[in-house]
């Protein structure tokens, strides 16, 4: 039966595995902090609600999506976990960083995901205003941190 979470987004519970015995990691980027507390909570909402148990979900929090990578990289080799989320939320400025800091962190997300066995979902919104994050982290569009949620169970069980 589709199930829908306090932050709007759908999900069909009968075609996700049973998260109980998964360990998960989570890095939240503070950048935009008010977004990415939404996607975190969007997160949280729908890995419990998958059966995974809160002590098996580590949150390490870093200054930005830029440093998500490292934030992940560290994580994967410290802790004993199934699969990582990564959050972030940029917003594009005046200026060039937005390309920058989105540009390093699918390219260092991606290069993680090849480099180690443990899934790394990317879960960083890149948008042109702050209500377009508004409206995905928790609003209109539903969150996207509750997507991540899903792929990382799901790919946590991959092959399995
Ligand atoms: C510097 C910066 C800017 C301008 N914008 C964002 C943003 O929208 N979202 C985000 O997550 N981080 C931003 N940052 C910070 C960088 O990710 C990084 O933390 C700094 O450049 C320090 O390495």
């Amino acid at each position: 039966m589709a199930t829908a979470n306090k932050n709007l987004s759908v999900y069909d519970k009968a075609t996700v595995p049973d998260a109980k015995d998964l360990r998960f990691g989570i890095v939240v980027a503070e950048w935009n902090e008010s977004i990415t507390e939404g996607l975190f909570n969007g997160a949280i909402e729908a890995l419990v609600d998958c059966g995974a148990q809160s002590d098996n979900i580590i949150r390490w929090n870093v200054p930005g999506s830029f440093e998500l990578t490292y934030g992940c990289k560290k994580l994967i080799t410290s802790e004993k976990v199934d699969a990582v989320i990564a959050i972030g939320s940029v917003i594009r400025g005046e200026t060039q960083h937005f390309d920058f800091v989105c540009s390093a962190a699918a390219q260092g997300i991606k290069d993680l995901n090849v480099k180690f066995d443990v899934p790394v979902i990317f879960c960083v919104l890149t948008d042109n205003t702050l209500q377009q994050a508004q409206e995905r982290s928790g609003g209109k569009h539903g969150n996207k941190g509750t997507e991540a949620a899903i792929a990382a169970i799901k790919m946590a069980k991959l092959g399995a």
